[in-house]
């Protein structure tokens, strides 16, 4: 059976990371696969957005570089809403340096990652080291607190440089070898990314009015990402954080996105 047919409760008891297994649980029982891309500069305007949203969503998807007001009390305020309205955090740092390197921008710095994202993003253009040197990082989290990481496999830009061996080569790491219960899904744009049901397939570029932006992004509907594309879960940036109602705008997409998963699993 095809992974897109599977139900997000039988592929929760198939993941080998931890987090992916409670992400799967939590899309079942919040009945949500929205992530929700927190992109505006302000601390105090993440802090609305994702406590308006937050009902809706299973992630909350941080660029922690872009914020102008960065502190400790934020985070802090960040993960008392994650608590309250049940979701994950996700910061989408993308790491892409040498395993050394990586476990320093991850534990390290003035954002120190490790200690509050739940999930992480990470290009595999350094091939597995990216892994190790990640998992490198968490001797300083707490045990039992779980940490993934979501490895991209494809992109939403056009003209992006990923072809089908990157893909493949991608995939081989996400799925072979002692480091893969650290890894909990592939960003990507297309079922035939990978197939081990055990893995969330987390898609950008998700927008009802399907378009194109200035600077190269491009957007499906959310009915095509989840029924055509294998999008388990449709990350939704400027689609809701530019509406004039930002909580109306995240029930439409949880609606939307989760009919559409419904629909996929019950064919
Ligand atoms: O291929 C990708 C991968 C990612 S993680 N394309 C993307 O757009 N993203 C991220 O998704 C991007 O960095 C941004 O935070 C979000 C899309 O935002 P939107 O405003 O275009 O919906």
């Amino acid at each position: 059976l095809q992974r897109t047919r599977l139900t997000y409760e039988n592929r929760s008891n198939l993941a080998k990371s931890a987090v992916a297994k409670r992400l799967f649980q939590l899309m079942a029982s919040k009945q949500t696969n929205l992530c929700l891309s927190a992109d505006v500069t302000k601390a105090d305007d993440i802090l609305d957005i994702a406590d308006k949203c937050g009902p809706y969503i299973c992630l909350l998807k941080t660029h922690i570089d872009i914020v102008e007001d960065f502190s400790e009390g934020f985070i802090t305020n960040l993960q008392a809403l994650a608590k309250r309205h049940n979701f994950l955090l996700l910061e989408d740092r993308k790491f892409a340096d040498i395993g050394n390197t990586v476990s320093l921008q991850y534990g390290k710095g003035l954002y120190k990652i490790s200690n509050w994202a739940d999930l992480v993003t990470a290009h595999t253009l350094p091939g597995r080291s990216i892994l190790q040197g990640l998992k490198a990082a968490l001797g300083n989290v707490e045990a039992g607190q779980e940490r993934g990481v979501f490895l991209l496999s494809e992109m939403s830009a056009s003209g992006n440089l990923i072809d089908d061996k990157y893909k493949e080569n991608s995939n081989k790491i996400a799925t072979e070898g002692g480091d893969i219960d650290f890894v909990a899904g592939i960003v990507c744009q297309s079922s035939n990314a990978f197939a081990f049901p055990g893995l969330i397939q987390l898609t950008p570029g998700v927008k009802i009015d399907e378009s194109v932006d200035k600077l190269g992004q491009q957007y499906q509907t959310p009915e095509l990402v989840v029924k055509e594309r294998g999008a388990d879960i449709g990350v939704v940036g400027r689609g809701i954080i530019q509406a004039n109602d930002v909580q109306k705008a995240a029930i439409t997409y949880r609606d939307r996105l989760w009919t559409a998963y419904k629909e996929r699993v019950a064919k």
